[in-house]
């Protein structure tokens, strides 16, 4: 049994972190192209050093957790890629969870086989080098450079580590594959507005049972076998459930 799951902001909007288009969106007061593209970076770095900022901040206080929806995927994934159930079948299960959110509550939840396509939050890449690093703290033009602190030449040589609008989003090779050979395709708290994330759902094949959790309908609903209305706390637990004892999984 293959499983690809695609998570976007409203798997973690009852973990306290605000969506992009829900009424207390991101966006909102921050015109995209102001705060999530290149071009923007490069005419205000500061400002959307800022929005990063607040958004490093936000996820790293205490009341911003993983959720049972996020808990469910990672207990789910678990049972999917248990040896035991190997055995019942004649093939290894595979399971692939991306995501479009740059939290990292599906890791503090415990997921393993995560792909964040759009980036991630708590990472920074050298503008000169497109070295990757862990950063928990502010970033700003006076950042001193993590390998070379002492040259003032090299401050500020710092980005969030985030897919923008117009750049090309990370594993969409391995993404390709995995909807290829996918059984269940799971998308979860996506608006299905954004690309190429919201066609993966049309990567998979025509046998792959498609199934969308939301609060709303979206442009991609028509698409799906089942279209589940409701929280992902609720919702997403549930459905695994059901999942796990039709496959009969540990
Ligand atoms: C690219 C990281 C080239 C940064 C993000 C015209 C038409 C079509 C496409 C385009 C176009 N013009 C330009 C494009 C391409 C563009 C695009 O799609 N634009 C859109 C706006 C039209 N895409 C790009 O630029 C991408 N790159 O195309 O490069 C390329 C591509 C392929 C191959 C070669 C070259 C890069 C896009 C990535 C941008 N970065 N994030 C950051 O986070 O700051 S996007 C950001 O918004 C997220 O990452 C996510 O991907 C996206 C959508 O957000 P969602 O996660 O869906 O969240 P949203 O708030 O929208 O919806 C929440 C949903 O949850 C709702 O449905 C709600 O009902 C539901 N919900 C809420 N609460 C709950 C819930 N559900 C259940 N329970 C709840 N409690």
């Amino acid at each position: 049994m293959n499983v690809l799951v695609l998570t976007g902001a409203g798997i973690s909007a009852e973990s306290g972190v605000p969506t992009f288009r829900g009424a207390d969106g991101l966006w909102e007061g921050h015109a995209i192209e102001d705060v999530a593209t290149p071009e923007g970076f490069a005419r205000r770095p500061q400002s959307v050093h800022q929005f990063y900022n607040q958004r490093r901040k936000q996820l790293q206080h205490a009341d911003v957790a993983p959720n049972a929806a996020h808990l469910a995927l990672a207990e789910f994934e678990q049972a999917v890629m248990s040896p035991h159930t190997a055995d019942d079948h004649e093939s290894a299960n595979q399971f692939l969870l991306v995501t479009q959110n740059i939290d990292n509550l599906h890791v503090r939840a415990g997921s393993q086989r995560v792909l964040p396509m759009h980036g991630e939050l708590l990472k920074v890449r050298c503008i000169d080098t497109d070295e990757v690093f862990d950063w928990t703290d502010d970033l700003s033009l006076d950042t001193p450079h993590p390998q070379d602190p002492s040259n003032p030449r090299a401050r500020g040589r710092l980005r969030p580590h985030v897919v923008w609008f117009g750049e090309m989003p990370i594993g969409l090779d391995r993404i390709a594959r995995a909807a290829s050979t996918a059984d269940v395709f799971l998308a979860i708290g996506t608006s299905g507005l954004v690309y190429p994330a919201a066609g993966i759902v049309r990567q998979t094949s025509p046998a792959c049972r498609r199934i969308e959790i939301n609060l709303d309908d979206t442009p991609a609903s028509s698409v799906f076998d089942e279209t589940i209305r409701g929280k992902a706390t609720v919702e997403v637990p549930q459905l695994l459930d059901r999942l796990a004892k039709e496959w009969k999984l540990g």
